[in-house]
């Protein structure tokens, strides 16, 4: 008997093109995130996904280690159809690799930061020039990115999306999820007249002149009106863009380290996103996502859309024909 050809699965190591849609089942294969094939070979890319596995920064629960994996798994049930809302195969024209993650020693505190940014700087940087998707890991992962983007781009527009405002009283040498933005702003590596956050539920000490659109507005203002607030702020700028998990309430993201009540639905959050598709975004993260605390993937599966949306944002504004 002649033996059927099955296709091949696997897409993560066997694609032959860096366009190839995934024939994988959701449940099995290797995890790259969205199947995207796993290689540090940046020709030809356009977009980057990485993971940052770092939990150490973190100020309550650690567990974030593992956020890179989880939101990995959770995006393996997003690739062989087109992705809504964007009505299309995003890798048929947009070519996103899976870099795997970073690489440090936990034990070694003090050099984190620099190999982080080393890391991001030699991604962008390289020829193809390719637009880089972080996946935390805790906050503090944000701050080598944007000083690696910074440094390419001039000080960048932060748009944040977080339950927290992150600027904490900073001491020299901290790794800390939520004194980075503090330490960032004294480094003159954010457009501070440009930058929002959105979805903050906590006060600390300083806002530096940051605009804030608190939780409880977010439910009163709504996505379209939240979107308009990002537009007049960020005015044209490149933007680094970061997402927070813990932005979203506790119940539609309950795998993070410091959860707070009273934040977005994953559905208003996801509108608001969709809506910033005009928005100069040279980079952006997602961060905070535990494993750990999750139920049933609830914030695995958050995480992976978030970034996909970023992705479909990406695709929008510079691959749609
Ligand atoms: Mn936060």
């Amino acid at each position: 008997m002649k033996r059927e050809k099955y296709p091949g699965m696997d897409n993560a190591f066997t694609a032959k093109t860096l366009n190839d849609q995934a024939k994988d089942p959701t449940y099995a294969g290797a995890l790259s995130f969205m199947r995207r094939k796993y290689t540090m070979d940046l020709t030809g890319v356009d977009a980057v996904v990485w993971g940052l596995p770092l939990d150490t920064a973190t100020s309550n629960r650690p567990g974030t280690r593992f956020g890179p994996r989880g939101v990995r798994e959770a995006s393996c049930g997003m690739d062989n159809d087109p992705q809504y809302p964007f009505g299309s195969r995003l890798f048929d024209d947009m070519a996103v690799i899976d870099h795997g993650d970073c690489y440090f020693y936990y034990g070694n505190q003090a050099r984190i930061p620099l190999i982080i940014e080393e890391c991001a700087s030699t991604i962008i940087n390289a020829e193809s020039s390719p637009y880089l998707l972080s996946i935390g890991g805790d906050h503090f992962v944000t701050y080598p990115l944007l000083k690696a983007h910074a440094e390419k781009y001039g000080p960048v527009a932060l748009v944040q999306f977080d339950a927290h405002q992150d600027t904490w009283d900073d001491e020299e040498g901290a790794v800390d999820h939520g004194t980075m933005i503090t330490r960032a702003v004294k480094e003159g590596i954010i457009d501070v007249d440009h930058s929002i956050q959105i979805g903050i539920r906590t006060h600390a000490p300083q806002d530096y002149g940051i605009e804030i659109i608190y939780g409880l507005e977010c439910h009163e203002l709504g996505p379209k009106v939240i979107a308009e607030r990002v537009y007049a702020r960020t005015g044209g700028k490149k933007v680094y863009q970061t997402f927070d998990i813990d932005c979203l309430d506790p119940a539609y993201a309950p795998g993070t380290g410091t959860p707070v009540s009273g934040g977005l639905t994953s559905a208003q959050a996801l509108a608001t996103l969709r809506h910033l598709n005009k928005l100069d975004v040279i980079g952006s993260d997602v961060v905070e996502v535990s494993p750990s605390y999750d139920h049933a993937d609830i914030t695995s599966i958050a995480g992976s859309t978030v970034a996909m949306y970023m992705l479909g944002n990406l695709w929008e504004r510079r691959f749609r024909t």
